[in-house]
């Protein structure tokens, strides 16, 4: 059996949670019509009114929101209530040209603290226990999301933030640390410096709650391994709420998606039709309690499936399979969201052609991006500037845009294979989607 933050919640009969959920959404529905005028209008021309919706059997009636209808709403087009009512903001990261800002109302934060809170206590938290939350803190939900969560379930909560590895296993060891919140890959840096050191016995870790990037099983063994812990699974997005949407219990076996807050669907991204349990396609969510970023039907672009199958942990709540992969082209690097055509705008202010490459690989358990570019041959005649002053410069604009470092190489025009079809402009070596 498992460990519940919240089990009247957590392992309500499907038939009392489908009944919460549509008594919410119904309500949400008519909240976003009535103070959204974004919405109102998507409605309208979609020609549902909020009197059609009388139950989650009604979702698929209304209209999708799309990263774009965020971008353009930017910022304060998608508030459901005056701006005095919020409390905060957050927003994904790095990514200048595609930044998403979520609101929220005190009780938004209450919502996402809960859903961190049950993330922590499935992972075997209590108030006994001290949170490492080494998620970065900021405009970024991963550091501020465990850290309400930890608040919630009482224990001790460090607020690390990334980076500074010595000072980490330092206060690791001094502080006692026993369960880890990080991305997996620097759980994975970290296992690495902690065997090299010989700390495995100076460290009390005894779980780790690790996502915001896609992550394989053999990683999850390799962490287990090193830190001596039981690894899991979380996912979010900023969108949605930030991690804590799902998460994992100790049977490892996909995440429970918190459906009392959260409706997910699973479509096929071409068609948009909602596709039944256990096939793959592209994850949707409507939040039904959040009130200052109440995002209905939104189309995250992460692809999965969802089962119902009875989890012997006792929670009811579907469970997602972890991202397979996504129905665009965005990648998670080094923790941080990128989009090829992110790249592409720099490289063209620049002045250079879309004759360019991204190499993404992992070395060791470190992510690398490389973008080669040609010179055009305006470029070559002029002559007016060095290779390195030009790879200099795309560094520092990639830095500015994506906030991280990319390697840059620029190379002689015609040296990058030409495709005879769509442009293969991305290689990940990484393989992270199995
Ligand atoms: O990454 C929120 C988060 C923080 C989740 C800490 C878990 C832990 P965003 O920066 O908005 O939010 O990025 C969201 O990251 O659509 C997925 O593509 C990817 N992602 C998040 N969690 C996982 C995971 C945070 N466990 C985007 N496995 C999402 C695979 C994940 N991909």
């Amino acid at each position: 059996m498992g460990n519940y933050f919240q089990p009247e919640i957590e392992t309500m009969p499907l038939e009392q949670l489908q009944a919460l959920q549509s008594e919410r959404l119904v309500e949400q529905v008519k909240f976003v019509y009535d103070n959204v005028e974004f919405y109102r209008g998507k409605m309208d021309e979609a020609g549902v009114k909020p009197e059609d919706i009388k139950g989650i059997e009604d979702l698929h009636k209304l209209p999708f929101i799309e990263k774009d209808d965020l971008r353009d709403q930017y910022p304060y087009g998608l508030l459901g209530v005056p701006l005095s009512e919020c409390v905060r903001i957050q927003s994904t990261s790095g990514t200048t040209g595609r930044r998403v800002v979520a609101f929220y109302t005190q009780g938004d934060i209450d919502i996402w603290d809960e859903c961190c809170a049950r993330a922590i206590v499935a992972a075997g938290g209590t108030k006994e226990d001290v949170v490492h939350v080494c998620y970065g803190y900021g405009l970024f939900t991963g550091g501020p999301g465990l850290n309400g969560g930890s608040h919630k379930v009482g224990s001790l909560t460090l607020p690390m933030s990334s980076g500074n590895t010595e000072r980490q296993l330092q206060f690791m060891q001094d502080l006692g640390s026993t369960i880890l919140c990080c991305t997996p890959s620097y759980a994975a840096n970290l296992g690495e410096t902690i065997t090299e050191k010989g700390l495995k016995d100076k460290i009390k870790l005894k779980a780790g709650i690790f996502g915001a990037e896609p992550w394989t099983e053999e990683m999850r063994h390799n962490i287990e391994e090193t830190l001596g812990i039981k690894a899991y699974d979380i996912y979010g997005l900023t969108e949605i709420t930030g991690p804590g949407v799902s998460f994992e219990c100790e049977e490892q076996a996909g995440m429970h998606i918190q459906e009392d807050h959260f409706i997910p669907e699973i479509i096929n991204p071409e068609t948009g039709e909602v596709l039944p349990e256990g096939e793959i396609g592209e994850l949707v969510f409507s939040c039904i309690t959040k009130k200052a970023f109440p995002l209905l039907r939104y189309r995250t672009r992460d692809l999965c499936y969802l089962t119902r199958k009875k989890c012997s942990c006792g929670r009811t709540h579907v469970r997602m399979h972890k991202p397979m992969g996504r129905s665009d082209d965005m990648m998670v690097v080094k923790g941080v969201n990128v989009w090829p055509s992110q790249i592409e705008t720099v490289l063209l202010n620049q002045g250079f052609q879309a004759n360019y490459q991204i190499v993404v690989d992992r070395i060791g358990n470190n992510d690398t991006i490389e973008v080669q570019v040609e010179l055009t041959p305006e470029m070559v005649e002029a002559n007016d500037k060095t290779v390195a002053a030009r790879e200099a410069e795309i560094v520092a604009g990639l830095k500015s845009m994506l906030g991280i470092k990319v390697n840059v190489k620029v190379v002689e025009p015609k040296t990058i294979e030409r495709s005879e079809g769509k442009a293969k402009r991305v290689i990940d070596k990484r393989d992270l989607y199995k």
